[in-house]
């Protein structure tokens, strides 16, 4: 995400380092390549020069104090007023004191509208909500069946109709979510590859009929400004209330993120970082500006963490390290709790640093599924007690998991140091804290 603006202010920054002070000379050069770092992430020319001259302005009245340097000064000064650009603070949604809540989801075809629907009507079903999700893309019947097909990965209901107009089957979705009580209403509409009159007459007739609590505009960050023009056309005719920006996970430039809020006045509401469907997150200028200026985000990290990681759980775990009762099951549960938190690289990606020392390596998280097949062909006695696996029970599970013999030593070698090593951590310190597995394990 936002790798080259990254690099780019990276080296802007560097320019500071070393220094003693801040001079009308030294910072004018920093902002001459910030600026250039910002047009090239594609961030509209008004919102990089405004940027540029409130960083300038900060930076010189800020008198150098203490053990802080220039160029730490200056990195928080640009992450500041990163923060600020895009919002400054999470916008959350709102929601109708009348149910249900109309949440109307609208942009160009292809930005993510029908995936976002999805994932939407999922998190806020995890926070106790009942959506419905509604099909108004009725241009293209593949788009209804791919809604239809996300309901039903999730459970969440999904209203269609036969009809050749949208507007109807939007007000018998909310007649239908009345009856039905579903207290939130997702209205999935149609879009083209670019703006026509007869999309945007559509999507305006829909919101005139059901009065959205929220219109949403969907914006493929990948796109970079050119995105934000789109918004903008939309936000003339539909006043949105908020924006997504899909594709967070792709190469991108940055552009949108940091011009959308100032040239459309609207909030960036959500964050969408891949095609599955637990991929959306609360749009957080804070760590997106941290996760900018390559200082990973910590934050994210530690809340995915506390997520997925069961209290209870963990004190029974810690209790079975201790014992040096730590089984092949225990693992598997391990293993699912990682695998539940995203990929791998996704992970390392959010650890301050590793972003970059991780740049050519690759992480194969197909490799996760090989230790699953592996343990899931070991009997319950086998993965108790690994100690019985001799030479034939080897071969058993190499051709039940479609590994090799080696694939299975190798597991049940690295799995006995993995004993050992807790052994060893237990009888030391008597952490309170459950040893890390090694992240390498079996990979
Ligand atoms: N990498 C990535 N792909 C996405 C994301 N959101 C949607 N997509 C993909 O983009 C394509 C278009 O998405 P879709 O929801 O059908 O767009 P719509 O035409 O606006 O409804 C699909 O292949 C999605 O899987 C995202 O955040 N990241
Ligand atoms: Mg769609």
């Amino acid at each position: 995400m936002f790798e080259t603006l990254q690099e780019k202010l990276e080296l802007a920054l560097k320019k500071f380092r070393g220094q003693t002070v801040i001079s009308e000379e030294n910072i004018s050069e920093a902002m001459r390549e910030i600026r250039r770092a910002l047009l090239e992430a594609d961030v509209n020319l008004h919102v990089a020069k405004e940027f540029v001259d409130t960083v300038k302005e900060k930076a010189i009245g800020t008198e150098v104090k203490g053990k802080l340097m220039p160029d730490q000064l200056i990195v928080k000064i640009v992450h500041d007023e990163l923060v600020e650009t895009m919002g400054g603070k999470v916008s959350e949604l709102n929601f109708s004191p009348a149910p249900p809540t109309v949440i109307m989801v609208a942009g160009l075809q292809g930005s993510g509208k029908t995936t976002f629907c999805g994932k939407l009507a999922r998190s806020l079903r995890k926070k106790g909500r009942q959506p419905l999700l509604v099909a108004c893309d009725i241009h293209r019947p593949a788009a209804i069946l791919q809604l239809k097909q996300l309901g039903e990965q999730s459970k969440i209901p999904v209203f269609s109709e036969d009809s050749k107009d949208a507007v109807a089957i939007a007000q018998d979705a909310i007649a239908y979510a009345k009856k039905f009580a579903r207290d939130i209403v997702i209205v999935d509409t149609a879009g083209r590859l670019t703006i026509d009159e007869e999309m945007m007459q559509e999507v305006e007739n829909i919101a005139g009929a059901v009065k959205p609590t929220e219109t949403l505009f969907v914006c493929d960050a990948m796109i970079g400004q050119d995105a934000v023009t789109t918004a903008k056309a939309f936000n003339d005719r539909l006043a949105l209330t908020g924006i997504v920006l899909t594709k967070l996970d792709g190469d991108t430039r940055g552009g949108a993120a940091l011009s959308v809020l100032k040239v459309i006045g609207k909030p960036i509401k959500f964050a969408s970082m891949g095609e599955k469907l637990d991929q959306l997150e609360p749009f957080y200028p804070e760590r997106i500006a941290s996760r900018i200026l390559g200082m990973g985000d910590i934050l994210t990290l530690v809340e995915k963490a506390e997520q997925q990681f069961d209290q209870a759980q963990a004190k029974e775990l810690e209790e079975k390290i201790r014992k040096n009762q730590f089984t092949f099951d225990d693992f598997l549960a391990q293993l699912n709790t990682i695998k539940k938190m995203g990929s791998m690289r996704d992970l390392l990606g959010l650890i301050p640093g590793m972003d970059k020392a991780m740049k050519n390596v690759t992480i194969d998280d197909k490799a996760f599924g090989k230790v699953e097949a592996i343990i899931l062909s070991m009997t319950k006695a086998e993965r108790t007690t690994p100690k019985i696996i001799n030479g034939s029970r080897r071969i058993r599970i190499a051709k039940g998991s479609g590994t090799s013999v080696q694939d299975v030593n190798r597991l049940l070698k690295q799995f006995e140091e993995m004993q050992k090593l807790m052994k060893t951590i237990s009888q030391g310190k008597r952490s309170r804290f459950m040893p890390r597995l090694p992240g390498g394990f079996g990979l």
